[in-house]
């Protein structure tokens, strides 16, 4: 474990804050691992007039880095990119200690880090604006894209370092600055990646505050960060309530907002499926990062001819499922963030017990050090029931009944949340009325494919409750940066727009 640190550059004791110099003379928290409930390093909390001071380094260092060709500032995403494969297999061992995941879902979460920065550097020569006919003789009509200025990144603990690379990866090339408030819950982790931004900014010369950081509780940290008109957008990545408050934190000033926040995610099996893939991709979905995932299966939808049968694999599936250390390779489940959420996810289960909820598997405490197992749980339920339309953030799946293709559509979009959802057929005329205007109403909609593991080329977000936000690829870049429309007159004359005539 001390290589570990060492390696990344942490010690036992960190200070909470960077912005050019570390800094963070706060409050001090000790990082438990939710493994084994032993301690892994301390960080101290940035006090808000400590603050007030990374802010200003980032916004002033945003007065430089703005003016740099975008290709240059490609050839400094990508060496972050080669820092991070060089670092991968650390950076993965640190996610898995810090908040539990498993080490090959921490290896694929840095992977997805390296290929946003690959994504990234090729989009920084292809910003492309646009070119319209002008209704005007002579004159030209076009809009190109400015940087914006400071990026506010708030993230949460269950994609410690992914979600932090998506944001930041192209909002370096679109020339924005980033100020990065990680969850409490996973401060090492965002320590480890801006060392990492700060070494390569350092080697080309450029302004490390670039990329500052800022941990801190959510109610002070956060709120500056929500509140200061100096941060251009805020991207923030949580639960439902927390998005709700900082958007109105953010709307009340103007500032531009990514909102990424709670999925509640169905997956259809249609009698005309191959049941194989169903089963696979439920699984993985259901219990992958301990259902800790804002893409993680919570819902099936089962055609009524084959929920029994298909009921009997995937219980028989769950009692397979080897649970515990999430570094050892024979484990495919490790523990949840903290026995917070496991408390959650009991008391959730008795809810939907109180509401008719059938629990046919699981959802019990396992007695380990530290006090973070359970085992993956299975309920059965008629529909969207009150418990049902709630995310609970643990490995809790909900089955449910349907008769015809109508009713399968309805109980999929009949929640709040509209994150990401699946259908597996091999009826072509059901799968492209899933994708259709009628069909899911999410902002991610799979085809013989789980619901979770979203590849970083595609825009990742989803609508309703989830908060309308988009990053990582596709033109997601757009958010990050300030459109602008011009007219250039080659004309020698004035002539107004619509047609307007003034004589002088
Ligand atoms: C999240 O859970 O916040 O699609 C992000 C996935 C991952 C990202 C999840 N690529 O499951």
């Amino acid at each position: 474990m001390d290589q570990v640190l060492n390696s990344l550059g942490l010690s036992k004791s960190n200070p909470g804050g960077f912005a050019g110099a570390w800094l963070g003379s706060g409050k001090a928290q000790t990082v438990v691992s939710p493994i084994h409930g032993e301690p892994l390093a301390t960080v101290a909390n940035v006090t808000p007039q400590e603050f007030d001071a990374i802010l200003e380094k980032c916004h002033l260092a945003y007065a430089t880095w703005k003016l740099v060709p975008a290709p240059k500032r490609g050839e400094v995403v990508k060496a972050i990119g080669d820092e991070l494969r060089r670092h991968k297999g650390a950076l993965a061992e640190l996610v898995t200690l810090e908040m539990g995941k498993t080490l090959r879902e921490g290896l694929g979460e840095v992977q997805e880090m390296i290929d946003i920065c690959d994504f990234a550097v090729g989009l920084s020569r292809q910003m492309y604006g646009l070119t319209m006919p002008s209704e005007r003789k002579q004159h030209r009509l076009q809009e190109q894209w400015h940087p914006l200025g400071v990026v506010g990144v708030i993230t949460a603990f269950n994609f410690p370092v992914a979600v932090w690379s998506w944001n930041t990866a192209l909002a370096l090339v679109c020339g924005d600055t980033v100020l990065w408030k990680p969850s409490s819950k996973t401060p090492l982790t965002a320590i480890a990646c801006t060392k990492i931004a700060e070494k390569v900014l350092r080697d080309f010369g450029f302004d490390p505050a670039i990329c500052s950081l800022a941990i801190g509780r959510g109610s002070d940290i956060g709120d500056l960060i929500n509140t200061d008109p100096r941060v251009a957008l805020v991207s923030y990545t949580g639960s439902v309530p927390g998005g709700r408050h900082v958007g109105r934190l953010v709307q009340e000033r103007f500032g531009r907002l990514i909102l990424e926040l709670g999925g509640n995610n169905a997956v259809i099996v249609s009698e005309k499926g191959d049941l194989d893939i169903a089963l696979r991709a439920i699984y993985f979905g259901a219990i992958g990062t301990s259902g800790q995932r804002c893409t993680s299966t919570r819902r099936v939808i089962l055609h009524e001819s084959i929920y029994a049968a298909f009921t009997e694999r995937l219980q028989a599936l769950y009692r397979k499922t080897t649970i515990g250390n999430p570094r050892l390779d024979e484990n495919l489940m490790g523990p949840l963030v903290d026995a917070g959420a496991v408390d959650t996810m009991l008391e959730a289960i008795e809810k939907v017990k109180a509401e008719g909820g059938r629990v046919l598997l699981g959802g019990e405490r396992l007695q380990r050090p530290g006090g973070c197992y359970v085992t993956p749980c299975i309920v059965e339920v008629d529909g969207n029931i009150p418990m049902v339309k709630e995310e609970t953030f643990a490995p809790v799946l909900y089955l449910m009944k349907y008769r015809t293709f109508e009713e399968a559509i309805a109980l999929q979009n009949g929640v709040p949340q509209g994150l990401s959802s699946a259908i597996i057929t091999n009826d072509q005329r059901e799968s492209e009325l899933f994708l259709s205007a009628a069909g899911s109403d999410c902002g991610i909609a799979n085809v013989n494919t789980g619901t979770s593991g979203a590849e970083i080329g595609g825009a990742f977000g989803g609508e309703k409750e989830t908060g309308g936000g988009r990053e990582s690829g596709s033109d997601a870049w757009k958010a990050y940066m300030r459109r602008q429309t011009t007219a250039i007159n080659f004309s020698g004359r004035v002539e107004l727009a619509q047609g307007i005539t003034l004589e002088l």
